[in-house]
């Protein structure tokens, strides 16, 4: 009998130090400089200022097009029409640009990326949705010898288009009227609170980058884990501090680092912090974690409440925070598992629901054995696991008795 693959480093005499992943939701408020990150580019000039040359601006986005009513309408691209959608990435000066300013938005679902210098200004527009409820990546480039701006989504090229060229960065140390929009790079709003017209992002926000470089000539592959930085790295945002209020920039770029304020309020209250990330961990977080006991309890049954039992060979994800007297921020469990009457021989995996499966199995069965083991249990951020039954057909029922929880 093989024990499960994850090892828990218990202490008796230290709190959670540990995370997973995280991200940012943003509610549109668009008021009162709330539901925003801030990220100060002037006095002193930051490297996340940038818009000199060439630059790319990409993030991960996850969006449902419920929360974007019909009002703005279509995308139509020219001008500064950028502003007209919900703005999620904003460095608008207000009125026009001097050096420069320039934004991304969602506008008509689709994204809408626009740059001006001084006066001339343009904006285009994506060719598809993006707020389709599952996590997109997308790519703004800038050309600045010749203005050329592209969109990339999910690494596929959906427009290319002109834009003015010249230098759009925030120019050092310039004089404003509005101090406490103008010399930002602001996430996740309409920076200026300028009123309905001009609605703020909605949706989740993870893993921003701002580069100094046209990233993506050609379309790529989506990236499958979280930027690293390099030297064409001017700023980088995990958004996994996960509490509190500094959005830490991780480029480590000289001059540096842009570190993001969240500016949090408004109803419902955002931005707040989610475990919903684009990418699947890659491993559980490290302890030390606390070790509490519960009563024992039955957490699972397939020949009851969670019925029907196992298919082979078929993963099910069972969510078993609250159940049992287990919290939402426990981050395993002691507990036994048991199979019962399995159709055929077998081994049942388990592990946290965010994670790939473990190369061992809790528990090897022969067809029609009951068999148990005693493990501890890795839970996924929102307190689930997933279980699978590698056997050759038929399905197994399969117990899970919780007796404690570690967090
Ligand atoms: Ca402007
Ligand atoms: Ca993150």
């Amino acid at each position: 009998m093989k024990r499960t693959a994850l090892l828990l480093v218990v202490s008796a005499s230290c709190s959670v130090n540990a995370a997973w992943p995280q991200s940012l939701r943003f509610f549109g408020n668009g008021v009162g400089d709330i539901d925003r990150v801030k990220i100060a580019i002037d006095a002193p000039n930051r490297p996340a200022n940038v818009g000199a040359a060439d630059f790319t601006i990409e993030f991960w986005m996850k969006a449902v097009a419920a929360d974007y009513p019909a009002t703005p309408p279509a995308c139509t691209e020219g001008g500064e029409n950028w502003i007209n959608g919900y703005i999620l990435l904003d460095r608008d000066v207000f009125g026009a640009g001097d050096f420069g300013d320039f934004g991304i938005s969602i506008y008509g679902g689709r994204v809408a990326f626009g740059v001006a210098v001084g006066g001339p200004a343009d904006t285009i527009c994506g060719t598809t949705s993006v707020v389709t409820g599952v996590w997109r990546h997308v790519a703004a480039t800038r050309n600045g010898a010749t203005g050329q701006l592209r969109i990339l989504v999910d690494g596929a090229l959906e427009r290319t288009g002109g834009g003015p060229p010249g230098t759009a960065s925030y120019r050092n140390g310039r004089a404003t009227s509005y101090p406490n929009s103008d010399p930002f790079l602001v996430l996740g709003a309409e920076k200026h609170d300028a009123g309905p017209a001009y609605p703020s992002y909605r949706g989740f926000l993870d893993e921003v980058r701002l580069s100094t470089s046209i990233r993506y000539p050609a379309p790529f592959a989506p990236p499958s884990q979280p930027f690293a930085t390099d030297a064409a790295t001017a700023a980088l945002y995990h958004f996994d501090e996960g509490t509190g209020t500094t959005l830490g920039d991780a480029s480590g770029a000289a001059g540096g680092p842009s570190n993001g304020v969240v500016r949090v309020g408004g109803s419902p209250v955002g931005p707040v912090w989610s475990a919903d990330t684009p990418f699947l961990s890659t491993q559980p977080p490290q302890g030390p974690f606390r070790f509490f006991t519960v009563a024992p309890c039955r957490s699972v049954d397939t020949r009851a409440a969670q019925a029907p039992g196992l298919g082979a060979n078929t993963p099910r994800i069972f969510a078993l925070a609250g159940t049992c007297g287990i919290p939402t921020t426990a981050r395993a469990l002691s507990a036994n598992v048991t199979v019962v009457v399995p159709a055929a021989a077998g081994n049942l995996r388990l592990w946290p629901a965010q994670l790939s499966p473990p190369p061992a199995s809790a528990v090897n069965y022969a067809a029609g054995q009951t068999r148990a083991n005693s493990l501890a249990l890795g839970l996924s951020p929102t307190g689930a696991i997933s279980v699978r039954a590698d056997q050759a057909s038929g399905s197994v029922h399969f117990i899970l008795d919780v007796n404690g929880y570690f967090e």
